[in-house]
């Protein structure tokens, strides 16, 4: 059994939990409480704030956690980064106000920075040789500058929408973070092969993002030039059909390519051509 702390509620919780079904963890949502257990795969899911996901997976309490890099960096806690999760992405960012001229670092020497995350924007001021104030302040950091509180910030940003509200500008990004899975620094064996599992199954989900299954009838004659268009994982699979002179070709292609690949098969005579969804990809 692998116990895993995951948001209970806030931006990542509907995607660890979406991750998480879909790499064949049952997560019952009905009954979801504090600690809930999968039943068809030997996992626990902790429900916790985000912040105190990294200590739980330091100390052991927890043996996985999904959270943001952000968290992760913050804490400072002693875990391992297993995997980038690919959702939840955002940027940490030093933003001032929009009429300010900004002349790189130096601008924010002496100056207050309202932030709630005080320990990566430390290390940041450090290593840039800047003496500033960093003021902790836990929500809405983004009225700070309005509010006098402080003449910069050091924030979250996603789109920047927040920033223009609030009539700001980003001027240096700091830690480009997104959702990742983290593990205690030792796992038991038993632990690391149930981890070894999940991992696996993470990458065929991943393998298969962009990917659509191509079914299609083919002239005999055309199948030289099919393959030329659809270099598949190994080679397309060719069958026969009961027509004449006819066969059935299936391949994967990138969603990118799809519609030029359509239109290079019509040309070559596909007919019949089906554009199915790939659910995973095992290799
Ligand atoms: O209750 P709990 O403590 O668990 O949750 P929380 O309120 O601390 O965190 P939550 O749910 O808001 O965010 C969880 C994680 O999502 C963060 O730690 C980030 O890793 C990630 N994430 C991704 C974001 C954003 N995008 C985001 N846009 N977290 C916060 N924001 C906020 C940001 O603080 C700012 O106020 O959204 C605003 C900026 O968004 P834009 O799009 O206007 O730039
Ligand atoms: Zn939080």
């Amino acid at each position: 059994m692998i116990r895993i702390a995951i948001q209970s509620k806030g931006r990542l919780n509907e995607e660890s939990t979406a991750l998480l079904r879909e790499i064949g963890i049952d997560v019952d949502e009905s009954r979801r409480k504090y600690l809930s257990q999968a039943s068809n795969f030997p996992v626990e899911l902790l429900y916790l704030r985000d912040d105190d996901i990294p200590g739980v997976v330091a100390s052991g309490a927890a043996d996985l956690g999904i959270v943001g890099l952000n968290e992760v960096e913050e804490k400072g806690c002693e875990v391992k980064i297993v995997e980038r999760l690919g959702f939840g992405a955002c940027r940490l960012s030093l933003a001032i106000p929009k009429a300010a001229e900004y002349t790189g670092p130096t601008w924010f020497e002496g100056k207050r920075i309202a932030t709630s995350y005080p320990s990566v924007l430390k290390r940041y001021l450090e290593a840039h040789g800047v003496r500033a104030t960093v003021e902790t302040i836990m929500g809405s950091v983004e009225i700070a500058p309005a509010a006098g509180i402080a003449d910069a910030i050091f924030d979250i940003v996603s789109s920047g929408g927040t920033l223009v509200a609030n009539s700001l500008k980003e001027v240096e990004t700091v830690l480009h973070s997104e959702a990742v899975l983290i593990s205690s620094p030792a796992l038991e064996a038993g632990k690391q092969e149930i981890l070894d599992e999940m991992l696996f199954r993470i990458g065929s989900a991943r393998g298969s993002r962009g990917k659509k299954y191509l079914l299609m009838n083919l002239p005999k004659d055309s199948l030289g030039q099919a393959i030329k268009i659809l270099p598949a994982m190994k080679s397309p699979t060719v069958m026969p059909l009961a027509a004449e002179g006819w066969c059935s070709l299936h391949s994967v292609v990138d969603t990118s390519d799809l519609w030029d690949k359509v239109r290079q098969l019509k040309e070559i005579g596909a007919e019949g051509i089906l554009v199915l969804s790939v659910d995973k990809i095992i290799p």
